[in-house]
């Protein structure tokens, strides 16, 4: 399972598409499984249908927990470093949270969770998150982790989706210097969520919150009633693991389904390999469990693979700019793993925050979430790395369940901008826009992969159809990812960004349609289209253009703006509030209808010289009205 050298990379990639089957099967029979499976893969990319070790039996905390004991029960699995520097965080050996996992598993079962039940997590970054993921693994509820940035609207969107029967949250969280308060939400949630019967809340802020009879109970009360004792539940290699929902281009966002057998060996198997993990090793990935990069590598491919993970609660500029390499000095991190955003928003700091550093624990830096410039590589490889830590740039999406391009941390020949080539198992192919494959080197396209990996998606929960539409139908027999690539000279891959209409701001994946929905229901406005522009630090920023009811003054037109702001921080989240507001009086649109994105780009980009054709606009002279108020 375990690759040393470029030699080897190449022999098992080699074998991994010669003999996918053998290939896998060599790789999952590292783990434990209760009943080896007896069809390594079962698949076609048009229903979709994947499986893979159809008919193995096994529970992944077995694999993540129990597994270790004998041999790591007292090595640190879970590190916690709290928001505030001055509070004491905790060390979760694998023992400790075995039984941890164990009573809260068995909180949930007396809460009347069973097997397939699905279960949200809205949570502060505490261990108890972590806890409350495995806990559902260990008796078969499907987990359906909500990051704790999502309004009430979106959970219960969320909620109701998944018809989920519990909610964990806690009272509040801290996030830098303020207190978010996580049950208020949830109970305004609830408002209009009937599959809800329990809601268990943890301790975290002890600001004042409502408990309702009946419905809400308290983690620590409840944790007193039950004992250590939980065996795993047996589960099906297809059986659901969680459900994630992300954003696309259409409409609301998609629970990405994953299982438990593939996930697993797909999370295990790329984490052991892309940064090059050694027992022993702390690893810090610096995004929030509420994302599928925390689900991957801060929970369930580290711990699989019997490492240290460490969870931080807060965010990288409290109290300082300098967090990050505190924590990196304090618990000697030896592989950090963050994303482009929080680099570029550091590098704004400069260096003298770093220098006072240590940082020598560090040995492997990653990258994740969107591309990174070579600017911020370069920052990052020069002042955090000191030019001896590899960056692997690693490219995936929530669908993907793990990296699927990437460097081998030390092994693979790094190139700035470069997620560079494909993990074993792996095997992309770039498509023209009538789906033409496009061969050869120093040529871009649309990325797509042409063959299963067992991390893949399996199904949009609720409605395989759209999963079908979304990935599989725009290029029959192909896996869609919705970005943009180019393959140089080396064979390397640089991925270009979203060809869809999906934003990335600051690595947090938003469509347009969500935010453009949002901003309609704000009361004065009659239409409204949003596309993204190049920002500085967050790689994209939200430009809105929006045509109001009545015509607005300096002064309403700033009010209005602000409560534009509110109401889509409210209907999905503060992370989706556009940066940039512009007025007007008419959208570009086609004959049929169709708002001309492409032109409303350009103008966000500041480039109004060359829109390229507009004769098929309905009315050419609104594209000079904008032009003229652009911001
Ligand atoms: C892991 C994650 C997925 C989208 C994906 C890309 C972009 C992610 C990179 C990247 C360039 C990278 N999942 N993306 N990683 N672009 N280089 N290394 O982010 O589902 O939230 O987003 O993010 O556009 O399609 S995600």
């Amino acid at each position: 399972m375990r690759i040393r050298s470029f030699e080897e990379y190449q022999a098992a990639y080699q074998k991994s598409v010669e003999d996918p089957e053998a290939f896998w099967a060599e790789v999952a029979q590292h783990f434990q499984w209760r009943k080896p499976w007896t069809k390594t893969l079962q698949w076609n990319f048009e229903e979709p249908s994947i499986k893979w070790f159809v008919g193995g039996k096994l529970n992944i905390t077995e694999n993540c927990l129990d597994r270790h004991l004998a041999e790591r029960g007292d090595q640190p699995a879970i590190i916690w470093e709290p928001n505030d520097p001055n509070e004491a965080g905790t060390t979760l050996t694998y023992r400790m949270l075995h039984d941890q996992v164990c009573r809260f598993a068995n909180v949930l079962k007396r809460n009347g969770v069973v097997k397939g039940d699905r279960v949200c997590i809205y949570m502060p970054m505490v261990p108890e998150l972590a806890i409350a993921v495995l806990a559902c693994a260990r008796i078969g509820a499907v987990h359906s982790v909500v990051f704790g940035g999502f309004s009430a609207q979106s959970i219960a969107d969320r909620i109701n989706d998944a018809q989920c029967k519990v909610v964990v949250t806690a009272d509040g969280s801290y996030r830098g210097n303020k207190e978010v308060p996580l049950k208020n939400t949830v109970d305004d949630a609830l408002i209009a969520c009937p599959s809800v019967k329990r809601v268990i809340v943890m301790t975290r802020t002890r600001t004042p919150v409502s408990m309702i009879k009946g419905r809400d109970v308290w983690w620590e009360q409840e944790l007193k009633q039950v004992t250590a004792d939980c065996p795993a539940e047996e589960m099906d290699a297809e059986d659901m693991l969680f459900i994630l929902y992300t954003s696309g281009s259409t409409g609301k966002p998609k629970g990405v389904v994953h299982t438990c057998g593939g996930y697993m060996v797909y999370a295990a198997y790329t984490f052991q390999n892309v940064f090059q993990y050694e027992n022993n090793q702390v690893h810090f990935c610096t995004a929030d469990i509420g994302w599928i990069t925390g689900h991957s590598y801060i929970v369930y491919g580290p711990l699989a693979c019997g490492a240290t993970s460490l969870i931080f609660e807060g965010v990288p500029t409290y109290p300082d700019a300098g967090r990050f390499w505190d924590i990196t000095d304090k618990h000697n991190v030896n592989i950090l793993y963050t994303a482009p955003t929080a680099i570029r928003s550091l590098m704004g700091f400069g260096t003298d925050v770093v220098a006072k550093h240590d940082l020598s624990s560090l040995q492997v830096l990653g990258s994740v979430g969107e591309p990174i410039n070579a600017e911020a590589w370069h920052w990052y490889d020069d002042n955090i790395g000191k030019n001896r830590c590899p960056i692997v740039d690693t490219w995936w999406q929530t669908e993907t369940g793990g990296i699927l391009i990437s460097p081998l941390a030390g092994i693979t020949k790094t190139k700035p901008t470069f997620a560079t080539l494909p993990l074993p198992g792996v095997q992309p192919i770039l498509v023209d826009e009538n789906g033409k494959e496009i061969e050869g080197n120093g040529v871009s396209g649309n990325l797509c992969m042409k063959f299963p990996w067992p991390g893949i998606l399996r199904t949009t929960y609720g409605d395989h159809e759209r999963c079908r539409q979304t990935y599989f139908a725009t290029y029959p027999g192909l896996y869609f990812t919705g970005d943009g690539c180019l393959r140089d000279e080396d064979g390397y891959y640089r991925i270009t960004g979203r060809v869809d209409d999906v934003l990335n701001v600051s690595g947090h994946r938003i469509g347009t349609a969500e935010v453009e929905n949002a901003i309609n229901m704000h009361t004065g406005v009659v239409e409204s289209a949003v596309v993204g522009y190049p920002h500085d630090i967050k790689g994209q920023g939200i430009y809105a253009y929006v045509i109001t009811e009545h015509e607005l003054d300096d002064k309403d037109a700033d009010l209005t703006k602000r409560d534009i702001n509110a109401t889509v921080s409210r209907v999905i989240g503060p992370i989706a509030k556009p940066d940039k507001i512009q007025f007007v009086s008419g959208l570009p649109k086609t004959r049929s209808g169709k708002i001309m994105r492409r032109i409303l780009r350009k103008i966000a980009e500041g480039d109004t010289s060359n829109l390229g054709d507009t004769t098929t606009l309905l009315d050419p002279a609104v594209v000079e009205d904008i032009k003229a108020g652009a911001l």
